[in-house]
Formats: C-alpha cells, structure tokens, sequence
C-alpha cells in the first residue's frame, strides 16, 4: 500500500480485521461523480463533465468490484464513450501491474508501471492501498473514483444524453428494494467470500462461510419463482452485483476461500440465472476465467507455490 505518497511492499491479503479475526475492507477515497452537466454529484466536487473520450477506466479481470463497472459500460453501449485498460491479474510486491501476463495491457494514458502510481500522480501523498477499478480524467489528470458502486451507479445515468439507452440499472420505483438487497449481497456474499477467505480465526471463518451459502439459499429459493432477474423482468444493477461473485464461485471462492458446501453449478435457479446475464450482449467479453484463477491462485498467503487448480470447469 500508499503511505503519504510512498510505496511500502509489506502488501498483506488482510487489510484490516477485528478482535474476532474478521476481515474488514478498507474504505474508497475517490468519490467525485461524471455528471451530464459537470455538476456534482451525491458525494464529492464537481468538474466531471460526461465527455466522449475524456474519462479511462483501469481494471483487472480477476477483480469483481472492477469487474462491475466493465459490465455496466457494455450494457450501457458506453465502449466509444470509456477507453479501459486491463492489469496484470497477478498482485505482485508492487501490487497491480500493467502488462506481463496474457491480456494484460501497458497504460496508454499514463505510462505507469504500476497502479500506485496513478494514485500518486492524483495525490503525491495519498495513504492507502491501490486498488481497482480507477476511473481516470485525462483532462484533469486525477482519479474522478475508485469506488465501483458509485461508478456503476454514474455510468447508468451520466452519458444518457450522449448515449441514449433503454438499460436503466437503477429504476427509480426499485431505489429502496435495490439498496436493501445490495446491502444482504454486499455483506454477506461479494465481501462474504473474503471474510470467509481471509478470516484468521475458526470462528470468523464459520461465520463467514454460514451468510454466505444462508444468502446463496435465500437468492436461490427467490429465484426459483421462474423470474428472469432479482427482482422480475427488468436487470438491475443488484443483478450485476450478484452475477460478479456468481462467475468466480466455482473457479476461485469454492477452493481458494474455502466456500465449498457446494459449487454455483449444483444450485438450479442461481446457475440458470448467472448463465442468462452470461449470455447479454457484451457479457462475456467482461470475464476471463484465465484471469480470474490465475489472479486468485497468486494470492501467496492463501496459495504458497502458486499452483492453479485445473478445475472445476470452464465457463
Ligand atoms: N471499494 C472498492 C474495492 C476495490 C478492491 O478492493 N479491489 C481489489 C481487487 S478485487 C484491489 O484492488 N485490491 C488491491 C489491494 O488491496 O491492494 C470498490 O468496490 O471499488
């Protein structure tokens, strides 16, 4: 991580945890909004006004939170508007790198070598850990964001004018439903998987490990009425939250994070449903199981040697 400006190699898995051994994520720090006018948006200054090729978007494939904000640009038509550029999905000592793994990419925009760099270019003493995604300015030359849910939640409404699109993540009739069940998500499952897999202790482990396959079953019976998404005909942006941790399941949290009562495969209506949001135009091109095992497989405190599983199955 970032300590005022200056790069420290004591990169550990486990950010923070509490007196119990649970894992706990640090919070984001960019938090301006692309607005269509440049005003501000619900947090943060304003000044990001939605332009054609103004804004770049850095992500890893390996990354769900990133992984995310790349769908949205897809299912929002936003690929002229957004350039992205992909990072090595290995965390090395300098943490994310460009280049150096299949379909990994140099920075175009920056020229860095690493992602903390770009953290320090937007702030020379910025404290913290590096993470992705990075919505860049080139114009201004600093991070407009780095936290996805806010960037997910601007893509749906910032280009509208440049890029008009019938998708609407964020329904206004649905705003309360969608924040109370991305909360049940959020903590029990897309952050679930880590607690149970960076838990020191038995005990936060088992905790961990029990919200995580409670909420897998509550989603599953919810999804068992035949509806085609969480919460009927329409995708959301809880559908994308939900389908992010669904498609590293199998490959990574089952093994890697000990999450193994049973694979994504053996539950029906949940199975059924991460294949439907496979199969939308753009989808697919947003993962790369490659990327993803390869990614979490490097995880040195959880893997020692590195080695990738073969298995379960490709996607
Ligand atoms: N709150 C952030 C979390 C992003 C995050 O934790 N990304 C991970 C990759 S999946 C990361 O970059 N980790 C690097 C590190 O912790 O040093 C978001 O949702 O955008």
């Amino acid at each position: 991580m970032l300590i005022n400006g200056n790069w420290t190699e004591n990169w550990q898995p486990v950010q923070a945890e509490d007196e119990q051994g649970r894992f706990i994520r640090q919070t984001s720090s960019f938090r301006n909004w692309i607005t269509a006018d440049g005003q501000p948006g619900p947090t943060g200054i304003g000044g990001f006004k939605a332009e054609k090729g103004r804004y770049h978007l850095y992500v890893a494939l390996i990354c769900p939170w990133a992984s995310r904000t790349l769908m949205a640009r897809e299912l929002k038509g936003l690929q002229d508007m957004i350039d992205i550029t992909v990072v090595n999905p290995q965390l090395g000592n300098q943490g994310w790198q460009f280049g150096g793994f299949d379909g990994a990419e140099s920075d175009p925009i920056n020229h860095a070598q690493f992602a903390h760099q770009l953290y320090t270019k937007a702030d020379p003493n910025f404290t913290g850990r590096a993470t992705v995604p990075v919505l860049w300015d080139k114009k201004t030359n600093t991070i407009v964001n780095n936290e996805s849910a806010d960037i997910l939640r601007m893509l749906n409404t910032a280009f509208a004018e440049l890029v008009p699109n019938d998708v609407d993540l964020f329904p206004k009739e649905l705003a309360n439903d969608i924040e109370a069940l991305n909360s049940t998500i959020y903590g029990n499952l897309n952050n679930g998987v880590y607690k149970a897999g960076f838990a020191t202790t038995q005990v936060a482990y088992e905790e961990a490990y029990q919200q995580v396959f409670d909420t897998l079953d509550m989603l599953e019976a919810r999804l068992s009425d035949g509806r085609h998404y969480l919460f009927g005909e329409q995708l959301t942006e809880t559908d994308i939250r939900l389908f992010v941790t669904l498609v590293r399941f199998d490959a990574a949290y089952h093994g890697l994070f000990k999450c193994n009562r049973n694979l994504i495969k053996d539950m029906i209506s949940l199975h059924a449903y991460m294949l439907r949001i496979l199969a939308l135009d753009g989808v697919k091109e947003t993962i790369s199981l490659q990327h993803i095992k390869a990614g979490y497989y490097s995880i040195k405190a959880l893997n020692p040697n590195g080695i990738v599983p073969m298995g379960p199955y490709s996607i």
